[in-house]
């Protein structure tokens, strides 16, 4: 691993049929964080993602690409990025989709929450929360809007997590902190991947800090948000928190009997 590895960011973008959006998306995040690296995780696209995805790292310093053989969700693909790049020994790896809803321009404040600065300890992992003050949506279809917010609260009272925005996917890790994350598992696929992983986080103690972003609906390519994620979502989340029902009430009841 060279030395510059040791300290270096990767920013992930898992794509499927993301061809009008990729060569954008993967531009505007090399001029926001000129020293990151990009990693492009494509599910063999069959709009050409992929081959478009080899042009640019032919052409753009520091962008790599990984190839999977089909669509086995976003949830896989993530695990498969991990498994690249911490082999490589980056120091921070960023979830960003293709579709332009994360803004690579918000980056350098989501990475500056990941790194240490004077009277504050670093974050392990930061969310680019949309539901914390100064957060924003921007041409978000209420629908949309209700379904995010529901499934946030939703994660939140049913997992007890002390977080606003569960299901976001604009995260940054920090190595470390990821490694002593039990990777194998975690088993969701769409939605539920990102409060599997918040969760995940919050029990192995891990210092999680949101930091507020504006999230833009994509302007284009096709979503790939189905009913099957939301539900995936919902019976796993409400899987979880009956399991984890009796050690919270067990919680509460000490800080009851401390306090008589
Ligand atoms: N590699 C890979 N990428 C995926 C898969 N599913 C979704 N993606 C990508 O993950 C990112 C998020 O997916 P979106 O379709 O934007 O899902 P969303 O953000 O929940 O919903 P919309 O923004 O409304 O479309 C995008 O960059 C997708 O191309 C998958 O199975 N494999
Ligand atoms: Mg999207």
């Amino acid at each position: 691993m060279s030395e510059r590895a040791r300290d270096a960011t990767v920013v992930i973008i898992p794509t499927y049929n993301e061809r009008r959006a990729i060569r954008d998306i993967v531009g505007r995040v090399r001029r926001a964080v000129p020293d990151a690296d990009v990693l492009i995780v494509d599910d063999a696209s069959p709009d050409g993602t992929g081959e478009l995805a080899d042009e640019l790292a032919r052409t753009i310093p520091r962008v790599h690409v990984l190839h999977r053989p089909g669509k086995q969700g976003l949830g896989a693909a993530y695990k498969d990025a991990y498994g690249w790049a911490l082999e490589r020994g980056y120091a921070r790896l960023v979830q960003l989709d293709a579709d332009g809803s994360h803004q690579p321009e918000q980056l350098p404040a989501l990475l500056a929450a990941a790194s240490r600065a004077p009277g504050r300890e670093p974050a392990d992992v930061v969310v680019g929360s949309r539901w914390v003050p100064g957060g924003a949506i921007v041409n978000w279809p209420r629908r949309r809007e209700v379904l995010s917010r529901c499934g946030s609260l939703y994660s939140r009272w049913m997992l007890g997590l002390p977080y606003r925005d569960i299901t976001a996917g604009y995260r940054v890790f920090r190595a470390d902190a990821l490694r002593a994350l039990r990777l194998d598992e975690v088993h969701s696929h769409g939605y539920g991947f990102q409060v599997d992983m918040l969760w995940h986080a919050h029990r192995a103690g891990l210092r999680i800090v949101e930091v507020p972003i504006t999230f833009v609906e994509r302007s284009e390519g096709e979503s790939k948000m189905t009913g099957a994620i939301v539900f995936e979502a919902m019976v796993r989340v409400t899987a979880w928190g009956i399991r984890e029902l009796p050690r919270r009430v067990g919680r509460a009841l000490r800080r009851v009997a401390r306090r008589g």
